[in-house]
């Protein structure tokens, strides 16, 4: 839960307590216990803030929409590799189990005598990022600054520099937010708890609450001895030990050190932008999706997603699985588009320097920002979600209107960029990148506003079109059309539901365009033929979104085989060998054939580089439409008959696919293939259907001959 939300609980409370002593409608009674049992006083935190307090402290890292991630500690000097593993990164001690001493070796190599901290400052400033968060600490327990609570830091090594005092002097000078990434959890410090499972140092004396009173120090030399910081990051808070109870606290002492310090979610137990801040209050100001963009705008939480460069936050040697400049330049505008920051990371080297193919692609994002950043930079999220064509995002000029930052991705073969459900009145258009700002024409095509554009891109990889309305963005989206499924036996009942509440919405089912004197749509509509449904919002006989459409397909069941002579359970064949994907398991030799109870691979050989080809007849009670969901890991696949219904193929931890199909009551025959290459594995197949609650399919509705 944010600040904002808990200052709204706490007004709630109070409002509650008025109710009861204005003698209004008595309150639940647990509600009037929880007030009467904690004074008033005690609900409200030392650090408790309006909204718009909690929007002004946070206003300047909304605006700045795109920061500079760094990890770098001793796993720098591995650089990704030990033994003959070479896919390590920050979390090497752990991946690779080197015990501690072992580790603590590094302390006497690092020497990073290239490192320039106005140099490092200035390629984030360049890239057009707004701020720096640096590991002061990362899991393994090593501080690149200078603290007085350890030799487990900086001033340990031959380089004996305070990194990080460097680092902040130098944002300073260049404009740029100093911020930390600090650890919770620690693999180094003794009274640290839990132990990791493969270590054998003893935990015996450990202390975690004298761990929180060591942890809180160094929070307090880093916010007190570095000047202003822009935000305090946590990582590492989901183990046990980690409780509200020390992340409230936590989360309070920086405030108290720092008032306009923002805080990021991991401090706490509650994942913002998660939907939930899960029950209760948690401490935190913006949520952290990690190596992942949302598919949808988040608006009621800040947030900032987090991002490696190629597939390691620490400094790998071997990976060379860059991002492209376009994907990251698209990245950064799809955040933007759904009102969140972006940290994107670099893992610079053991001497000291960012690795050249980061400093190219952070060249290419600042090029395009030094032309394009006032489509990014203090904006809000768009009107729309994500478009074929784009993104958008917007401001509010003054003097009125809104202007929309159309970040074209696709540029329309015809020149013409429809922007559809927009009823608002076109004030002009221009391109971003256009100095003389030369008019776009603009015209109305129903509920969309059409801009004319040059036939070919100026920018390939994001062309930002400007585009000027009056008012505030009107926008309607097309109606939903859904129903149970999309293929039916006898009968379907579709669903259109419109985007928000209180729209028309018409529609046809004759495949015409739904027109004002369409039907509306007043319940569900039923379907007995394959059919086009075809749906629309009007306002006052004007077409106001863009039409949607769905096709609902009326299929014929699949007979039913005989199951004369089936007994009980499943044939398999299992192989052996090295794949990334599903192979032509007919081409092959099994190792092995058997019978088997149901799709159960406890008889391989051996744990890894394996495959099964289960078949047999799966039962089904009623005619209807059934759905098999089969996870797996790695890839499956399933058939009924020779149809395909599921493809779950591919290298990939555990994943679930679901497909469905017309079946009589009967048997029907049914083949799964499964293969594991290496790591963790697992195969559940399910079904679901008339007479069936969604289940792994039982042994009792399994059999063949
Ligand atoms: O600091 C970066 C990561 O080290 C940290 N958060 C970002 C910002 C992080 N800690 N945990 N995780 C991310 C998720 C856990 C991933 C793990 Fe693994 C899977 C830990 C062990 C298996 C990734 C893969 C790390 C080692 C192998």
């Amino acid at each position: 839960m944010n600040r904002t939300m808990e200052y709204a609980q706490s007004l709630g409370l109070l409002l509650a307590v008025l109710a009861v002593a204005c003698g209004a409608a008595a309150a639940p009674a647990a509600e009037t216990q929880a007030v009467a049992g904690a004074p008033i006083a005690t609900q409200v935190p030392a650090t408790a803030e309006t909204p718009e307090q909690f929007a002004q402290r946070l206003r300047w890292w909304r605006e700045a929409r795109f920061g500079m991630f760094i990890h770098w500690g001793l796993y720098a000097i591995p650089a990704g590799q030990w033994g003959t593993g070479t896919d390590h990164g920050e979390w090497i001690r752990e991946t690779a189990h080197i015990p501690i001493e072992e580790y603590d070796r590094f302390v006497a190599q690092f020497n990073p005598v290239r490192f320039d901290a106005n140099a490092w400052v200035r390629v984030a400033q360049e890239a057009g990022m707004r701020y720096i968060v640096i590991t002061s600490k990362h899991h393994d327990g090593f501080c690149l600054f200078d603290s007085a609570l350890t030799d487990y830091d900086v001033m340990s090594t031959p380089f004996r520099r305070d990194i990080m005092k460097e680092l902040s002097d130098a944002c300073r000078r260049q404009g740029l937010r100093m911020c930390w990434y600090h650890s919770i959890m620690d693999w180094h410090h003794p009274d640290y708890l839990p132990r990791r499972s493969w270590e054998s140092r003893s935990a015996e004396g450990a202390d975690f609450g004298r761990y929180v009173q060591h942890l809180r120090g160094q929070v307090e030399e880093l916010l007190t001895k570095y000047g202003d910081i822009g935000v305090m990051w946590f990582d590492g808070q989901w183990e046990d030990t980690w409780t509200h109870e020390y992340g409230q606290p936590l989360y309070d002492l920086c405030r108290q050190l720092q008032p306009n310090v923002i805080i990021n979610d991991r401090v706490d137990k509650g994942h913002l932008a998660r939907g939930r801040a899960g029950k209760g209050h948690f401490a935190g100001d913006y949520g952290t999706p990690e190596q992942m963009i949302p598919s949808a705008a988040i608006l009621d939480v800040p947030w900032e997603t987090c991002m490696t460069l190629n597939r390691h936050w620490g400094y790998n040697r071997l990976d060379e699985d860059w991002k492209s400049s376009t994907e990251l330049i698209r990245m950064l505008v799809d955040i933007a588009s759904k009102g969140g920051n972006f940290l994107l990371n670099v893992g610079p080297t053991a001497e000291g320097e960012f690795p050249p193919a980061c400093v190219e692609r952070l060249q290419a994002m600042g090029a395009w920002l030094a032309v394009n950043g006032e489509s990014i930079y203090a904006t809000s999220a768009g009107p729309f979600p994500p478009q074929a064509w784009g993104r958008c995002t917007q401001t509010a000029p003054e003097g009125g209107g809104t202007r929309l930052y159309l970040h074209v991705f696709d540029w329309p073969m015809d020149g013409q960029l429809a922007i559809g459900g927009l009823f608002n009145e076109a004030r002009g258009a221009y391109l971003l990148a256009d100095a003389q700002r030369k008019p776009l024409a603009v015209a109305r095509a129903e509920d969309a506003l059409v801009v004319k554009l040059p036939a070919t891109a100026p920018d390939a990889v994001d062309t930002v079109v400007v585009l000027d309305i009056a008012g505030a963005p009107d926008v309607t989206e097309p109606p939903a059309i859904s129903a149970e499924h999309m293929v039916f036996v006898d009968k379907l009942e579709v669903t259109v539901r419109p985007p928000r509440e209180n729209t028309e919405i018409r529609y046809t089912i004759d495949g015409s365009a739904p027109t004002a004197s369409s039907p509306l749509v007043e319940g569900p509509i039923s379907l007995t033929k394959t059919t086009t449904v075809r749906a629309r919002c009007f306002r006052a006989g004007r077409p106001v979104s863009a039409p949607a459409v769905a096709v609902f397909t009326q299929v014929a069941l699949r007979p039913a085989s005989s199951a004369e002579g089936a007994q009980p359970g499943l044939k398999y064949e299992y192989y052996e060998g090295d794949w990334d994907r599903l192979p032509d398991f007919t081409r092959l030799t099994p190792v092995k054939t058997g019978r088997c109870p149901d799709f159960d691979f406890s008889q391989r050989n051996q744990a890894e580089h394996f495959g099964f080809r289960y078949s047999g007849l799966v039962t089904v009670p009623q005619d209807g439409m059934y759905r098999f969901t089969v996870a797996s890991d790695d890839g499956s696949r399933l058939y009924i008959g020779d149809t395909l219904v599921v493809d779950n193929d591919g290298l990939h931890s555990l994943q679930a696919t679901a497909g469905e199909v017309p079946l009589a009551a009967g048997a029907h025959t049914i083949r799964v293939e499964f293969f594991e290459r290496t790591g963790d594995d697992a195969l559940e197949v399910r079904y679901a259907g008339p007479g069936v609650k969604d289940q792994r399919i039982p042994t009792a509705a399994l059999s063949s001959r």
